[in-house]
């Protein structure tokens, strides 16, 4: 019996640490692992000050709402219409940063470290023509896309693959997006994710990003 309340108490616990606040995972790397491609600086105060403050001010949002955070951030995003009309923006936008930071992180390795398969290069291919071509499409739409906002590598509904930007804190698994589909890849084209080291050298950003990509997590994504 004391063991049971133990355990339940236990679980209480947890499930008030999963679902009390929408929190910061951790990263699976040092500021300094993708160095020299991403400074160590702009690591630490891209997670630590910018990506933190969209995951602070996302959780104040829903501190009127307590009973959403029962919802995965996925969920929140994907059905914004039907949240209570005086936090939409802020989920929109603070979620959405909170979301597709988790996300970035998530696809980012240390160098030499998960390069591409020749089974995911051949799914690259057919959507693509080549994996050059792929990357020369993707760096236009990082170029192209004015002021703030990401780049993506979606799988729309019917499993091909699309390039997408967003701007702002937008994403494709927003209620609101124009193109939907599942987030295979991302990068981050706001100033501060490289203005320390590349100033407004925006493209060779976008160069140097090949060398840090997880195109295991990527693949993996693919198949989820
Ligand atoms: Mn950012």
């Amino acid at each position: 019996m004391k063991n049971r309340i133990i355990l339940f108490t236990f679980s209480l616990l947890i499930s008030a640490l999963s679902y009390g606040q929408y929190t910061l995972p951790k990263l699976a790397y040092k500021y300094n692992a993708l160095e020299p491609y991403i400074d160590s600086t702009t690591m630490y105060i891209h997670y630590n000050n910018h990506h933190a403050a969209y995951a602070n001010n996302l959780n104040k949002a829903l501190e009127q709402h307590p009973e959403l955070y029962k919802n995965s951030i996925e969920n929140l995003l994907a059905n914004i219409s039907t949240l209570p009309e005086d936090i939409r923006t802020a989920v929109k936008n603070n979620g959405g940063g909170y979301y597709n930071h988790n996300f970035f992180w998530s696809v980012l390795s240390p160098v030499g470290k998960n390069g591409i398969s020749v089974n995911f290069e051949a799914i690259i291919k057919s959507n693509f023509g080549s994996l050059d071509d792929f990357k020369a499409q993707f760096e236009k739409a990082a170029l192209t896309r004015f002021g703030s906002g990401w780049v993506w590598l979606i799988k729309d509904s019917e499993g091909k693959l699309k390039l997408v930007s967003t701007a702002n804190q937008d994403n494709t698994i927003m209620q609101s997006a124009e193109i939907k589909g599942k987030p295979l890849l991302t990068l981050d084209v706001w100033e501060h994710a490289y203005y320390l080291k590349y100033q407004s050298k925006r493209a060779a950003y976008v160069k140097a990003f090949w060398n840090i990509v997880n195109w295991t997590q990527v693949e993996v994504n693919y198949f989820k």
